[in-house]
């Protein structure tokens, strides 16, 4: 029968109505109340005129409920949509006071707050987090002198040179204007038509089919500040620098394969791994790297240091770290605080300055822009996650949602209010304050007012061939394959055949390649704006057998495949050496319920197996009685477990029981495939690139 709450009691007991108490405890006792503050006495119910009757208007409850619930969704950025953000801190390792006055630069040890949020760009908030895409990188300092958001990618260069391309660039990659779709996709028509037509993205394109766009975890992946900036000592003397962000766990990516098939079984597979590391202390870690020069190295360059689409190789000029950042703490609340937070290339400290990139300069106007059409104030700097952690002090007033309660009377400067004993207000900083680097370095840096692209920025193609030729051959086949899927879903023709044309100024071979892979004649090289040259390869740019390539199972999982009789002690064992080693070992079996291994007890699984196919985990153990492989060898999932782990090329560790599902699996013995003892963990660290050419074709060389 209906009760006053609306929940079925134990009806029939003698018709009596009966409040049911659907929460949970309540020990602290608290009361639910409206945003007005009076206490809600039944938040089941709407108002009705009689137990069938109409609801009545005056139900304020009701309506302040689902009126607030209307408004629950703010616009979503437009790009770097769907993000994932932690706080934590950064540590100086060293005074940098020769080079800046930076606060948070001064004094070796001190920490300085950070909330850094990671993301794709092309995709909504809503998408997945695996797809062939750059990743955010934004670090927000709440420094003692302000704000300094370091907004930047995984990526050390960007696909355009100027700013006012980015409105294009976005609408190229984004889905396409009539059909609302590819959703977060690069491998479609416009954005390559884009790319094809803009030379100058080619050091990027590079980048963005590379294995770069498809790290295994956030924590995998480095950062790059792009631009060249500037840092400045008390002396007022100027620096270029450009910033890195070192991953302490290495560099690592995934096959397409895999990347495809997590988006699948977990679409917020990176999001849920920085969550669960940071829950379980196992805090990632990146070590901030500077390349700081003067003007005359700049002038010595081949490029413009100016150049968004630049790098200089770390060969030539060497990062220095001069700190770790460590994320430690997930935020209390999605929205309020990784929805909310607002980077802005702008926010900088005294001690860091601008350069005259023409990209830079047209972000610094953006970012405050779309700020307000997303938080919907010009007072969004008072939101929490926003907040400087210094005083704030103006007399900027009021606007929606103002938070702050100003007194006194004092809402301009100068006054003399401070005569009549009244509140004054803040004063200008002349010996603390931000003040700009006064001089341009170079006489180019000033002039005529012009629209144009000088020739120092005409060099589109010789960093994207060195880039191309540094990488280990298993990447530079990555890269192939890459542009040979995308260009595949491209319907348009000549759009391929431009880009052909294009990569043919890259790298003949490669181009070569993915004219193979298309099956399409390989076309002329397209002009160029200037003579492409053969830079030396910069080691520090391959992920694989690069320097942070790191052959390790620290912070990596292990998913162990049991059935009911697998062998007790072969399990435990695995368990403890993955467990050693800083890994994480996951039981995974066909029921959730639990598993009867050999020794006759029921084994707590962690994971059930048509649930978490192995593209969750960076190895797998396959630990089978025979009853148990009979039972597993016509269960498409176990097979896929273990073809797919092959095929990604990770070590597998197996038990003689396993062999038949193996068999099935079409695995074949290498040196990745290993018993199930103490060596797996060495075995299980790493990657079996070797393995690659017998189980994908990838476009090869000619020659090959
Ligand atoms: Fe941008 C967001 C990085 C060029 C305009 N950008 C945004 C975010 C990152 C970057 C990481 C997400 C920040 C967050 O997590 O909230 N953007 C870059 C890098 C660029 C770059 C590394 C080139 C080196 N961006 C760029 C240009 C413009 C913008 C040239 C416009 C002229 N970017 C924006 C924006 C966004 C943004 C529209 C969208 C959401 C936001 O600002 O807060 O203003």
């Amino acid at each position: 029968m209906a009760t006053k709450s609306g929940f079925l009691t134990e009806a029939g007991n003698g018709g009596e109505t009966h409040r049911h108490e659907p929460q949970a405890a309540n020990p602290a006792n608290d009361h639910l109340t409206t945003n007005q503050g009076i206490k809600v006495s039944d938040n089941q119910n709407q108002l009705k005129s009689g137990e069938r009757g109409p609801v009545l208007l005056e139900d304020f409850v009701l309506r302040e409920k689902i009126f607030h619930f209307d408004h629950e969704r703010i616009p979503e950025r437009i790009i770097h949509a769907r993000g994932s953000a932690a706080h934590g801190f950064f540590e100086l390792y060293e005074s940098l006071s020769d080079i800046t006055k930076a606060d948070l630069f001064q004094r070796a040890g001190e920490k300085t707050p950070v909330f850094t949020r990671f993301s794709t760009v092309a995709g909504g908030a809503g998408s997945v987090d695996t797809p062939r895409d750059v990743r955010g990188f934004a670090v927000k300092f709440y420094t003692q002198e302000g704000n300094w958001d370091l907004v930047g990618n995984n990526i050390p260069v960007f696909f355009i040179q100027d700013a006012i391309k980015f409105p294009d660039l976005i609408h190229s990659v984004k889905m396409e204007a009539d059909r609302g779709f590819p959703q977060a996709a690069s491998a479609h028509d416009t954005f390559w038509d884009f790319i094809s037509l803009m030379p100058e993205s080619s050091h990027m394109i590079l980048w963005a089919m590379s294995d770069r766009t498809i790290p295994r975890t956030l924590r995998n992946i480095e950062g790059f500040g792009i631009h060249t900036f500037r840092l400045v000592n008390a002396a007022g003397q100027s620096t270029f620098v450009k910033f890195h962000w070192k991953p302490k766990q290495g560099l690592a990516s995934t096959c397409w394969d895999e990347a495809v098939k997590i988006a699948g079984a977990d679409p917020d597979f990176h999001r849920r791994d920085l969550f669960e590391a940071i829950q379980r202390g196992d805090f990632p870690e990146w070590e901030l790297g500077l390349q700081t020069f003067d003007q005359a190295f700049a002038d010595a360059l081949p490029f413009d240091v100016l150049d968004p689409t630049k790098i200089i190789p770390e060969e030539i000029l060497p990062v220095r770290l001069v700190g770790r950042m460590v994320l430690d703490r997930w935020p209390d609340n999605f929205f309020a605080e990784t929805e909310q937070v607002a980077y802005c290339p702008a926010n900088i400290v005294p001690g860091v300055d601008f350069t005259n990139d023409p990209l830079l300069q047209g972000r610094l106007f953006s970012y405050l822009d779309t700020q307000k059409s997303r938080l919907g104030t010009a007072n969004f700097h008072q939101i929490p996650i926003n907040q400087p952690k210094c005083p704030v002090m103006n007399f900027q007033r009021d606007g929606q949602m103002q938070m702050q309660v100003p007194k006194g009377r004092a809402n301009y400067e100068p006054n003399s209010l401070a005569d009549q004993g009244e509140i004054t207000g803040p004063r200008e900083c002349p010996a603390h304050g931000f003040t700009t680097v006064a001089a341009a370095d170079a006489p180019t840096e000033q002039g005529d007012k012009l629209r144009i692209r000088p020739a120092s920025f005409a060099d589109h193609y010789s960093q994207a061939r060195m880039f191309y030729r540094s990488l280990d051959v298993a990447e530079q086949s990555h890269v192939a394959f890459a542009f040979t899927f995308e260009l595949s879903k491209v319907d348009f023709a000549p759009i391929r055949t431009r880009m052909l044309g294009n990569l043919m100024n890259v790298d003949p071979d490669l181009a070569a390649r993915v004219a193979g892979g298309l099956n399409m004649p390989l076309p002329a090289a397209n002009d160029t704006a200037a003579p492409v040259l053969d830079m030396d390869p910069s080691p520090a740019l391959k992920i694989i057998n690069g320097k942070l390539d790191l052959h390790t199972l620290k912070g990596r999982s292990v998913g162990i495949l049991v059935a009911d009789g697998s062998d007790a002690p072969t399990v435990e064992a695995l368990k403890a050496v993955v467990t050693e080693a800083g890994g994480l070992p996951v039981i995974v079996a066909p029921k959730i319920g639990g598993v009867t291994l050999s020794d006759g007890k029921l084994a707590k699984v962690d994971k059930q197996l048509a649930g978490f196919p192995s593209v969750m985990v960076d190895a797998i153990a396959v630990i089978l009685s025979d009853d148990g492989c009979a039972s597993l060898i016509n269960e498409g999932a176990a097979v896929q477990y273990v073809m797919d782990a092959f095929g990604h090329l990770k070590a597998i560790a197996a038990d003689g029981g396993a062999q038949p599902l193996l068999n099935k699996a079409g695995v074949v013995p290498d040196e990745g495939v290993v018993a199930p003892n103490k060596g797996f963990v060495a075995a299980a660290g790493k990657r079996y690139w070797d393995r690659e050419p017998g189980v994908r074709k990838l476009p090869r060389a000619p020659k090959d």
